[in-house]
């Protein structure tokens, strides 16, 4: 043993590499093995590709959902706790008005609707207490959003009920669908998914990995394929196998990129084709964190591919959640689900006054 350190010793010695080499081998090859170890157990494969995110399926009706409150602290302390702070034991007055409007415009609400909840502050709590601004907020908020709280979110107007997810990328759109399409199940209901993300087969995979966990067929085309040939056949089999829910979903796109934006367009219209009235819902899924922007995405996805619902995602964990009143205010478009973490009862059916509620708990 002795004999073969030494050997060792001279080799490296000889090959200052060596050392480096031997030192970066180990930890690849334990993960190796502890992969293959996972895969020998039957637990889930995660996507290997580069970009793939893993899949968490959490069950559905597993431990009790944690408080909203708790999930959009980030945004409740930029829009509701800094209102506090600011004004502290003043009354609403001209001085307090000026440092509000700075606030309230640097809380990614939007200048319209910045400027529309500082009128109503001034008109309606003017020379109020904290508790009285905090009041007049609330009720304007509330009002905003109840405009588009939806009928029913898992509602279902087809049949089978086509609903197509589009979105920017990486805005939570194959997690969005895997946690619908696992609401559903739950239901009772038979589900289809359509890989309609042709560019990278790991996100077929990640497709692939939620149909298998929670017990739905995936239909997916050839890597680099048509979306559309694939929404088309994903639409066919759903209606074939008598299915209620097919969920298609879509490569991410920039909302400045023309011929992407155009492909969608396509999409609606062979859906359509192939269906009499699908895409009963067009979900578009933004992500909370690109505050402002979303603006912009929700106005050229409408344009290209006329939106039926939002979907808000990653509200946990940014404090720029104050764009949903943004949104509100500017499209009116009803927001159907809010996701507010990684498992599928993250995925909250949106309820204005719970919101609300959450937001100003603090
Ligand atoms: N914390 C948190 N993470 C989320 C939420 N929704 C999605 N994610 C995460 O966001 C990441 C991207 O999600 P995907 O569903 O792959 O996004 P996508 O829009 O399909 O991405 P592309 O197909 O690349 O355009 C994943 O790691 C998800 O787990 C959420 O509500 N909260
Ligand atoms: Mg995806």
């Amino acid at each position: 043993m002795t004999e073969l350190w030494h050997d060792f010793g001279i080799w490296a010695g000889a090959h200052p590499l060596a050392l480096v080499l031997l030192a970066a081998a180990i930890p690849v090859a334990i993960l190796v093995a502890y992969a293959l170890l996972e895969r020998r157990r039957g637990a889930a494969v995660e996507p290997v590709l580069a970009g793939a995110p893993a899949v968490e399926v959490a069950p559905v009706a597993g431990h009790p959902p944690v408080r909203l409150a708790a999930r959009l602290r980030r945004t409740s302390e930029t829009l509701v706790g800094r209102v506090g702070a600011l004004v502290g034991g003043r009354r609403v007055d001209a001085a307090v008005l000026d440092e509000l409007e700075t606030l309230l415009f640097s809380a990614d609400l939007g200048v319209k609707t910045a400027d529309s909840l500082l009128s109503r502050v001034k008109q309606e709590a003017t020379g109020a207490d904290v508790d009285g601004l905090r009041r007049v907020l609330h009720d304007a908020i509330l009002e905003k959003l109840r405009r588009v709280e939806p009928d029913g979110a898992l509602e279902k107007r087809g049949s089978p009920h086509v609903i197509l997810v589009l979105g920017v990328n990486g805005s939570g759109k194959t997690t969005t669908i895997g946690k619908l399409a696992a609401r559903f199940r739950a239901q009772g209901e038979r589900v289809v998914l359509g890989a309609g993300d042709t560019f990278r087969a790991a996100a077929v995979e990640q497709l692939q990995i939620w149909g298998e966990r929670i017990g739905c067929d995936v239909i997916a085309g050839p890597s680099g394929g048509d979306p559309s040939a694939v929404a088309f056949d994903a639409v066919k089999a759903a209606v074939a196998r008598g299915a209620d829910v097919a969920i298609i979903d879509t490569a991410g796109r920039l909302q400045t990129r023309r011929p992407l934006m155009e492909e969608l367009a396509k999409l609606v219209r062979v859906i359509g084709r192939e269906l009499e009235g699908a895409p009963h819902e067009t979900l578009l899924v933004l992500d909370a964190n690109t505050g402002q922007n979303a603006i912009s995405q929700a106005r050229e996805f409408t344009e290209a591919a006329g939106v039926t619902g939002l979907v808000l995602t990653k509200l946990d964990g940014t404090a720029k959640g104050g764009v949903i009143v943004g949104l509100a205010d500017e499209f009116g478009i009803p927001v159907k689900h809010v996701g507010v973490g990684e498992a599928v009862e993250d995925l909250r059916d949106f309820s204005a006054e719970e919101f609300v509620e959450a937001l100003f708990e603090t």
